[in-house]
């Protein structure tokens, strides 16, 4: 089903013969009516008659069954799948799922959010409400100097969401050599501001060139960042050889990628310190727990993508394996819409910064169809970014 309380979320109704009902997250921001054809048109068929018990084998069905593979839109439906099915063995256990991936290794997941400020002075202000409601992880961004739009950062507004409505994307002008210039001395009145002990967390949204990102990172070096993310686009991935060669700013990447093929090298290879896969864009639990546990053997640690353009459901997903397996580390949670609470009803807390995932069974998220239809589905894009010379740049 589409809906869009605040913005656009695909999610999958599973129903088995004795009526448990399983819900997944199937949202790919910008691109939500392709994946869900998939799943109405390609997945749902299939899985009338499977055997709801057996996750992994449906999986292996969804994944290696099928000759193309792979790719954002198959593997978020797959995602979508997996998390519906966890939901229902919950449910017909009567078990949270972090129980039925082996219980918990931590009391709770640290978190961060995002603050957000067009100046500095707006930033700071938005780091400090952060820190009143108990964040000690936080990623800040800014505006631009000479820019008129900025990703992370929403002009006017203290709220900040990366897709807008309309038939097209909104084109965005981007000069790298001015966020060059400028994000470093940001970050560090930010730092200045908030002393040592915070968790600081910047992203560069695929924007930089190998040897732009090198020079960032050993700039920030003093401030001693949490992690500096997505530095280069995720494609590339001999990029981070160079900047692993200049800075001991820890690297983030991975919330684009969407099996473990895409970063097994970079785990291998410890070019990363944090794999940022998104449960349910990398297939669900049961493949990202794989990501999870090769991390683990290498000292990167799992750090799930959490923007506001996946749903309650991956949310919860992530909070019960991230407190259930010894890789997770992190978690972002971006927050929501004041709407999305009225369509999906959590059973995870915030509590002074850290997430916990609540004992109710399954996933622990229950999806409202009678209010989710109070929100059509309104066509909404990604902006897009050009040079100032206007060819295209990474967004
Ligand atoms: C993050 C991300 C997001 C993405 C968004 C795209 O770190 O949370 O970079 O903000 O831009 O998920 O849909
Ligand atoms: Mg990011």
């Amino acid at each position: 089903m589409l809906t869009s309380p605040g913005r656009n979320y695909v999610t999958l109704k599973v129903t088995t013969d004795d009526g448990i009902v399983g819900w997944g997250d199937a949202t790919v921001n910008g691109r939500e009516l392709a994946v869900a054809s998939y799943l109405r048109d390609h997945i749902a068929p299939l899985l009338v008659g499977l055997d709801a018990d057996r996750i992994e084998d449906t999986w292996q069905y969804l994944y290696r069954g099928v000759y193309w593979r792979r790719g954002p839109i198959t593997m978020a439906a797959i995602g979508a799948v997996d998390l519906a099915l966890w939901d229902i063995k919950g449910k017909a256990l009567n078990q949270p799922v972090y129980q039925l991936l082996g219980g918990k290794v931590r009391d709770r997941l640290l978190a961060y959010t995002h603050a957000t400020g067009w100046s500095t002075p707006e930033l700071l202000e938005s780091v400090d409400a952060i820190r009143e409601r108990g964040f000690t992880a936080i990623r800040a961004q800014s505006g631009v100097p000479g820019l008129d739009s900025v990703y992370g950062v929403q002009r006017h507004r203290d709220a900040y969401e990366p897709a807008s409505r309309g038939a097209k994307p909104v084109v965005e002008v981007w000069d790298t050599e001015a966020y060059l210039r400028h994000a470093p001395v940001m970050l560090a009145e930010v730092r200045d501001h908030v002393g040592p002990e915070l968790k600081l967390l910047h992203d560069a949204h695929h924007r930089l060139t190998p040897i732009e990102a090198a020079r960032l990172g050993k700039e920030l070096e003093p401030l001693r960042l949490f992690w500096l993310e997505d530095v280069t686009p995720a494609e590339n991935q001999q990029a981070l050889d160079l900047v692993r060669q200049h800075t001991t700013t820890p690297l983030a990447i991975g919330e684009v990628f969407n099996t473990i093929w895409d970063c097994k090298d970079l785990i291998i290879g410890q070019k990363i310190d944090y794999v940022r896969t998104c449960v349910m864009h990398a297939g669900g639990i049961s493949h990202v727990r794989r990501i999870f546990d090769l991390a683990n053997l290498y000292q990167v640690k799992g750090a799930p993508h959490g923007p506001s353009d996946v749903s309650p459901l991956t949310m919860a997903a992530s909070v019960h394996l991230g407190i259930s397996n010894p890789a997770g580390a992190i978690q972002e949670y971006m927050g929501y819409p004041r709407e999305v609470s009225e369509v999906f009803h959590v059973s995870y807390e915030l509590v002074d910064g850290y997430l916990v995932p609540g004992e109710a069974p399954g996933l622990g998220v229950e999806f409202d169809e009678q209010a989710a239809a109070g929100f059509p589905f309104e066509s909404a894009y990604l902006p897009v970014a050009r040079d100032r010379d206007g060819s295209m740049h990474d967004w």
